[in-house]
């Protein structure tokens, strides 16, 4: 895996097919996302006042849709603190490499959902926020 910079897309758009039946959002690795899509997962069931997330990944890219409900995640570059509002199925966040991150206020029945690049891989995470600081310093 190469190492990448941090880098966080907010705002990224998804076209909905509508018709008189309901919304359908189709996500197509390379074309509507900037990566091939090597695992999902999703976050639900989420107890009031749950804070989680509190690491960075070295490389990992994901993109993270909260496709019921809504959450806020909460982004630092080392630089940048930044509040991102998920409440639209059709909207994501993109962030890459290098970037803190904490998850919180999820509203019940929240879901969000994660494509991320790669495998799970635990040594691609960074738990530590100084050792993320010393990280990025180095880059
Ligand atoms: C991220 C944010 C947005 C696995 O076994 N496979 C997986 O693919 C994942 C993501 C997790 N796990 C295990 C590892 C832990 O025992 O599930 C448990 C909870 O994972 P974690 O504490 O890392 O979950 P969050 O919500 O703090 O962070 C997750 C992702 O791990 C992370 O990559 O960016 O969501």
């Amino acid at each position: 895996m190469n190492k990448c910079t941090g880098k966080i897309v907010q705002n990224v758009r998804f076209k909905i097919h509508g018709d008189e039946r309901g919304k359908l959002v189709a996500i197509q690795a390379k074309l509507d996302i900037p990566f091939e899509v090597k695992r999902v997962y999703y976050i639900f069931g989420n107890i009031p006042g749950v804070r989680r997330g509190f690491h960075a990944h070295k490389s990992l890219k994901q993109i993270l849709i909260c496709v019921s409900g809504s959450c806020e995640i909460f982004t630092d570059d080392g630089t940048q603190k930044n509040e991102t509002l998920l409440n639209d199925p059709s909207i994501g966040l993109l962030i890459e490499g290098p970037i803190w991150r904490e998850m919180h206020d999820f509203s019940p029945n929240s879901v969000l959902i994660v494509l991320a690049s790669e495998y799970y891989d635990e040594s691609d995470y960074i738990r530590d926020y100084n050792k993320f600081v010393e990280y990025i310093s180095r880059k």
